[in-house]
């Protein structure tokens, strides 16, 4: 089933981009291109402007684009915990915006979600109180029913938390040496090779997935670097698809942090699957000074994403035999329990006729049932709660798509998935979970959001965006 669907929106949608392929010969690989790095300090604010741009993600063929402070993207925000940090959001683009600090536990009144909105031409100011563990976070738009589309044109970036304990590991940390961002996006082009965002029925209903691969915006770049250990911070940033990430000579790397944070020991791996909006944090060693590449495994084959270079004198380093001490809340703390349904609807929403619901309805997207409400709180959470969510989606089994389920303002754990012990790749703290089974998941809520709520969603943006939303205060 899930080759035949993908086989259909390869042909049937995509066909002209049969002939878009990566760069075929080695020297017209760009180089890896590493967002400049803004280190933010108490006291000293730092101003982001979201403005339109022009990229040429195929040589001569410049197409519109979306950036913070520059045409694609954002610069890499790195703050230390414990420090409050200022950041002046100006929008300079011809519409609304929002923007979201995924993966910061702060308070929601500066979140960045739907509801803390910034008018074209309009400045929002967000004083942040970072004290969590070191992680790899970002930030993106977040305007409810224009996210898929903000993203996808450019606008997200790496946001990166230090702390002492990380620092002390002695692990890769020089930005854009040994410790590199790495931001995968997919897109399509169409046949001129100009950026397109598809609409209609097959976007709505498995969100925009392009044959395109983009690592920091351009096609299969090359990356130099030390033969040694060298650390990447991989961010799921694409709208839709589910990375399945391998190098192309199978060698091993260690898995060491989440989205949450530090893993408490590093994990072996030769393969990882990373969902729309999730990170992690690996360690490879290149000191066999051979070229790798990073790859993308999928029925459709295997593409490249990234192409490395190791370069100077091989310098074998050990890794880290312990990272992080961390605390998980017991299972008997959980004060309550929740059940929520993601539920993907038929496509009416879109004016499309569509498939009809169960009672010949239109259906749209959303948890059980509703699609989202900005005027309606969905839950009510107790500040310093800990509390079991069940999540599951319908239809079940029959449609093969999995949601990545994503809270804002809190870290949870995956206590089962399918109704079992979950395994080895659930581990560590989260924001973002893979819902392809049913799963049961810790959550701590320690962050405020008495008037302003959190959201919840697929981060499939858009599912998101025709509703696949809700929202929840803690008071
Ligand atoms: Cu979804």
């Amino acid at each position: 089933m899930l080759s035949t669907r993908r086989h259909f929106l390869q042909t049937a949608s995509f066909a002209s981009l049969a002939a878009v392929a990566g760069p075929s010969r080695a020297q017209e690989r760009p180089s890896l291109s590493i967002p400049p790095l803004v280190d933010l300090r108490p006291g000293a604010p730092v101003t982001l402007t979201a403005r339109v741009g022009e990229t040429e993600f195929f040589p001569g063929k410049a197409s519109p684009t979306a950036g913070y402070n520059r045409h694609l993207l954002g610069p890499t925000l790195r703050v230390r915990s414990g420090e409050e940090v200022t950041l002046n959001v100006r929008n300079e683009l011809p519409e609304m915006t929002t923007v979201h600090w995924h993966g910061l536990l702060i308070p929601a009144a500066v979140d960045g979600g739907p509801h803390n909105e910034i008018p074209a031409g309009g400045t929002w100011k967000a004083v942040l109180p970072v004290q969590q563990s070191a992680s790899t976070c970002w930030y993106h738009p977040h305007p409810h029913g224009r996210t898929g589309l903000q993203v996808y044109g450019g606008l997200a970036g790496m946001l990166i938390v230090t702390d002492r304990e990380e620092q002390a590991l002695g692990l890769p940390s020089r930005y854009g040496a040994d410790d590199l961002p790495l931001i995968l996006q997919d897109r399509v082009f169409d046949r001129e090779q100009h950026l397109v965002y598809p609409r209609g029925h097959m976007a709505l209903m498995h969100g925009v997935q392009g044959s395109v691969m983009l690592v920091n915006g351009a096609r299969e770049p090359r990356a130099g670097v030390p033969a040694g250990l060298v650390r990447l911070r991989l961010l799921n940033g694409a709208n839709a698809r589910v990375y399945d990430l391998a190098f192309e000579d199978g060698r091993n790397f260690h898995w060491i942090a989440t989205d949450g944070g530090l893993l408490r020991e590093p994990v072996p791996l030769q393969r990882m699957l990373l969902a729309p909006g999730q990170r992690a944090e690996i360690l490879v060693d290149f000191s066999d000074a051979r070229s790798a590449v990073l790859v993308n495994r999928s029925t459709a084959g295997q593409q490249s994403l990234l192409h490395f270079a190791p370069a100077g004198e091989p310098r074998p380093q050990p890794v880290p035999a312990r990272l992080a001490s961390w605390q998980s809340p017991t299972r008997e703390a959980a004060a309550q329990r929740r059940r929520l349904t993601m539920t993907l609807g038929n496509g009416a929403m879109d004016g499309m006729p569509g498939m009809q619901g169960m009672h010949g309805m239109p259906m749209p997207h959303g948890f059980d049932g509703r699609p989202f409400d900005m005027a309606r709180i969905d839950q009510r959470v107790k500040l310093g709660a800990v509390e079991i969510w069940e999540v599951s989606s319908l239809p079940g089994m029959m449609m093969d798509q999995p949601h990545p389920f994503h809270m804002h303002g809190v870290h949870f754990e995956v206590l089962q998935r399918d109704g079992r012990a979950p395994g080895p790749l659930d581990i560590g703290r989260r924001d973002t979970v893979l819902v392809d089974a049913p799963v049961e998941l810790l959550v701590r809520f320690t962050q405020p959001a008495p008037t302003v709520p959190f959201m919840y969603h697929c981060h499939i943006l858009e599912h998101e965006d025709a509703g696949m939303m809700g929202q929840f205060t803690v008071t």
